[in-house]
Protein backbone atom coordinates (compact mmCIF):
# COMPACT_ATOMS: atom_id res chain seq x y z
CA UNK A 1 0.00 0.00 0.00
CA UNK A 2 0.93 3.24 -0.38
CA UNK A 3 0.54 4.79 3.20
CA UNK A 4 3.00 5.85 5.15
CA UNK A 5 3.83 4.15 8.98
CA UNK A 6 3.75 6.90 11.89
CA UNK A 7 5.85 4.98 14.79
CA UNK A 8 5.86 6.69 18.03
CA UNK A 9 8.57 6.34 20.36
CA UNK A 10 8.55 6.99 24.11
CA UNK A 11 12.03 8.39 25.52
CA UNK A 12 12.30 7.98 29.58
CA UNK A 13 12.33 3.80 29.38
CA UNK A 14 12.49 3.67 26.10
CA UNK A 15 15.72 5.21 24.56
CA UNK A 16 17.29 7.05 27.83
CA UNK A 17 17.80 5.46 30.98
CA UNK A 18 15.43 7.24 33.43
CA UNK A 19 15.71 4.55 36.34
CA UNK A 20 19.44 3.91 35.86
CA UNK A 21 19.74 7.97 36.16
CA UNK A 22 17.46 8.10 38.91
CA UNK A 23 18.95 5.50 41.03
CA UNK A 24 22.77 6.92 40.45
CA UNK A 25 21.68 10.32 41.19
CA UNK A 26 19.60 9.21 43.75
CA UNK A 27 22.52 7.03 45.73
CA UNK A 28 24.83 9.86 45.23
CA UNK A 29 22.54 12.54 46.92
CA UNK A 30 21.61 10.08 49.64
CA UNK A 31 23.95 7.64 50.60
CA UNK A 32 22.39 7.04 54.29
CA UNK A 33 18.79 6.62 52.58
CA UNK A 34 17.12 3.20 51.89
CA UNK A 35 16.92 2.53 48.35
CA UNK A 36 15.24 -0.04 45.72
CA UNK A 37 17.80 -2.12 43.18
CA UNK A 38 16.15 -2.40 39.94
CA UNK A 39 15.61 -6.02 40.36
CA UNK A 40 13.35 -4.74 43.14
CA UNK A 41 11.21 -2.29 41.14
CA UNK A 42 7.61 -2.69 40.98
CA UNK A 43 5.28 -0.47 39.16
CA UNK A 44 5.68 2.75 36.46
CA UNK A 45 5.69 5.17 39.34
CA UNK A 46 9.76 5.36 41.30
CA UNK A 47 7.88 7.88 43.76
CA UNK A 48 5.37 5.42 44.76
CA UNK A 49 7.81 2.74 45.36
CA UNK A 50 9.70 5.06 47.16
CA UNK A 51 6.58 6.45 49.93
CA UNK A 52 5.57 3.05 49.79
CA UNK A 53 9.46 2.20 51.72
CA UNK A 54 8.88 5.35 53.67
CA UNK A 55 6.82 8.20 53.53
CA UNK A 56 9.71 10.76 53.37
CA UNK A 57 11.21 9.29 50.41
CA UNK A 58 8.39 10.25 47.63
CA UNK A 59 9.59 13.83 48.12
CA UNK A 60 13.48 12.92 47.96
CA UNK A 61 12.78 10.76 44.87
CA UNK A 62 10.81 13.52 43.34
CA UNK A 63 14.76 16.34 43.94
CA UNK A 64 16.21 13.87 41.73
CA UNK A 65 14.37 14.08 38.63
CA UNK A 66 13.20 18.09 39.33
CA UNK A 67 17.03 18.80 39.78
CA UNK A 68 18.87 20.86 36.50
CA UNK A 69 21.02 18.44 34.10
CA UNK A 70 18.77 15.04 35.11
CA UNK A 71 17.14 14.65 31.88
CA UNK A 72 19.98 15.75 29.81
CA UNK A 73 22.79 13.60 31.82
CA UNK A 74 20.39 10.29 30.76
CA UNK A 75 22.50 7.49 29.35
CA UNK A 76 20.92 6.02 25.95
CA UNK A 77 19.73 2.74 26.53
CA UNK A 78 21.30 -0.63 24.91
CA UNK A 79 20.39 -0.28 20.87
CA UNK A 80 17.62 2.61 21.10
CA UNK A 81 19.74 5.52 19.38
CA UNK A 82 20.61 3.16 16.87
CA UNK A 83 17.32 1.64 16.15
CA UNK A 84 15.71 5.29 15.57
CA UNK A 85 18.07 6.40 13.19
CA UNK A 86 17.57 3.62 11.39
CA UNK A 87 13.92 3.32 11.98
CA UNK A 88 13.58 7.07 10.65
CA UNK A 89 15.42 6.40 7.22
CA UNK A 90 13.24 3.55 6.05
CA UNK A 91 10.93 3.85 3.55
CA UNK A 92 7.18 5.36 4.08
CA UNK A 93 8.15 5.75 7.73
CA UNK A 94 7.78 8.47 9.97
CA UNK A 95 9.53 8.38 13.39
CA UNK A 96 8.21 10.79 16.29
CA UNK A 97 9.89 11.23 19.95
CA UNK A 98 6.72 11.13 22.09
CA UNK A 99 7.65 12.15 25.67
CA UNK A 100 5.79 13.07 28.77
CA UNK A 101 6.94 16.46 30.54
CA UNK A 102 6.94 16.08 34.28
CA UNK A 103 5.58 19.75 35.47
CA UNK A 104 8.10 20.74 37.17
CA UNK A 105 8.97 22.51 33.49
CA UNK A 106 11.43 24.62 34.53
CA UNK A 107 14.55 22.07 33.63
CA UNK A 108 12.72 19.12 31.64
CA UNK A 109 11.29 19.93 28.18
CA UNK A 110 14.71 21.95 27.04
CA UNK A 111 16.74 19.35 28.41
CA UNK A 112 14.45 16.88 26.24
CA UNK A 113 14.84 18.63 23.20
CA UNK A 114 18.59 19.04 23.79
CA UNK A 115 19.59 15.18 24.61
CA UNK A 116 17.44 14.79 21.52
CA UNK A 117 19.73 17.04 19.77
CA UNK A 118 22.54 15.12 21.29
CA UNK A 119 21.84 12.19 20.42
CA UNK A 120 20.13 12.01 17.32
CA UNK A 121 20.79 15.57 15.80
CA UNK A 122 19.35 18.70 15.03
CA UNK A 123 17.02 17.64 12.39
CA UNK A 124 15.65 14.91 14.92
CA UNK A 125 13.91 18.55 16.69
CA UNK A 126 11.08 18.15 14.40
CA UNK A 127 9.96 14.45 15.09
CA UNK A 128 9.67 15.76 19.11
CA UNK A 129 6.07 15.48 20.50
CA UNK A 130 6.04 16.91 24.43
CA UNK A 131 2.42 15.73 25.47
CA UNK A 132 0.94 15.03 28.84
CA UNK A 133 -1.93 12.69 26.92
CA UNK A 134 -0.46 10.58 24.08
CA UNK A 135 -3.60 9.30 23.57
CA UNK A 136 -4.73 12.28 21.35
CA UNK A 137 -1.83 12.10 19.35
CA UNK A 138 -2.55 9.68 16.19
CA UNK A 139 0.02 7.13 14.91
CA UNK A 140 0.26 3.32 13.97
CA UNK A 141 2.39 2.16 16.77
CA UNK A 142 3.65 3.83 20.26
CA UNK A 143 6.74 2.06 21.84
CA UNK A 144 6.37 2.94 25.59
CA UNK A 145 7.60 1.16 28.40
CA UNK A 146 4.44 2.51 30.65
CA UNK A 147 1.36 -0.27 30.61
CA UNK A 148 -1.28 1.88 31.02
CA UNK A 149 -1.48 4.74 29.02
CA UNK A 150 -4.12 6.46 29.44
CA UNK A 151 -6.18 9.89 28.16
CA UNK A 152 -9.29 11.65 27.22
CA UNK A 153 -9.06 9.64 23.97
CA UNK A 154 -11.16 6.17 24.94
CA UNK A 155 -10.09 4.62 21.07
CA UNK A 156 -6.61 5.57 20.65
CA UNK A 157 -5.12 5.34 17.07
CA UNK A 158 -1.60 3.33 17.91
CA UNK A 159 -1.65 -0.26 18.77
CA UNK A 160 0.90 -0.21 22.36
CA UNK A 161 3.52 -1.99 21.97
CA UNK A 162 5.02 -2.49 25.99
CA UNK A 163 8.80 -2.04 25.95
CA UNK A 164 10.71 -4.04 28.64
CA UNK A 165 11.92 -2.04 31.54
CA UNK A 166 12.42 -2.95 34.94
CA UNK A 167 9.66 -1.89 36.69
CA UNK A 168 7.50 -3.82 34.09
CA UNK A 169 8.80 -7.39 33.45
CA UNK A 170 6.90 -9.38 35.62
CA UNK A 171 3.53 -8.26 34.31
CA UNK A 172 1.96 -11.28 32.88
CA UNK A 173 1.64 -11.28 28.92
CA UNK A 174 -1.39 -9.78 28.48
CA UNK A 175 -3.83 -9.90 25.22
CA UNK A 176 -3.53 -6.14 25.11
CA UNK A 177 0.21 -6.04 24.34
CA UNK A 178 2.83 -6.90 21.80
CA UNK A 179 6.08 -6.49 23.87
CA UNK A 180 9.87 -5.51 22.52
CA UNK A 181 11.85 -6.93 25.33
CA UNK A 182 14.71 -4.83 24.24
CA UNK A 183 15.74 -2.89 21.03
CA UNK A 184 17.67 -6.32 20.34
CA UNK A 185 14.08 -7.71 19.88
CA UNK A 186 12.31 -7.78 16.63
CA UNK A 187 11.25 -4.12 16.15
CA UNK A 188 11.11 -4.11 12.35
CA UNK A 189 9.09 -7.26 12.40
CA UNK A 190 6.45 -5.30 14.33
CA UNK A 191 6.71 -2.55 11.74
CA UNK A 192 6.45 -4.42 8.85
CA UNK A 193 3.43 -6.77 10.60
CA UNK A 194 1.62 -2.88 10.58
CA UNK A 195 2.10 -2.07 6.98
CA UNK A 196 0.04 -5.54 5.91
O1 LIG B 1 9.21 12.60 32.39
C1 LIG B 1 8.92 11.28 32.82
C2 LIG B 1 9.36 11.16 34.23
C3 LIG B 1 8.10 11.26 35.03
O2 LIG B 1 7.02 10.98 34.21
C4 LIG B 1 7.42 11.09 32.86
C5 LIG B 1 6.98 9.84 32.18
O3 LIG B 1 6.94 10.11 30.84
P1 LIG B 1 6.65 8.98 29.76
O4 LIG B 1 7.75 7.96 29.89
O5 LIG B 1 5.30 8.40 30.07
O6 LIG B 1 6.69 9.72 28.47
N1 LIG B 1 8.03 10.38 36.18
C6 LIG B 1 7.48 10.92 37.27
C7 LIG B 1 7.35 10.19 38.41
C8 LIG B 1 6.75 10.72 39.61
C9 LIG B 1 6.20 11.93 39.65
BR1 LIG B 1 5.44 12.52 41.24
C10 LIG B 1 7.82 8.84 38.42
O7 LIG B 1 7.74 8.15 39.45
N2 LIG B 1 8.33 8.34 37.30
C11 LIG B 1 8.42 9.06 36.17
O8 LIG B 1 8.87 8.53 35.15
Amino acid sequence: SGKRLRVLVDMDGVIADFEGGFLKKYRARYPNEPYITLEDRRGFWVSSQYGNLRSDLCEKAISIWESKDFFIELEPLPGGVQAVKEMAKMENTDVFICTSPIKHYIHCPGEKYAWIEKHLGYDFLDQIILTRDKTVVTGDVLIDDKPDILGVEPNPSWEHILFTACHNKHILPSSSHRRLLSWADDWRGILENKRL
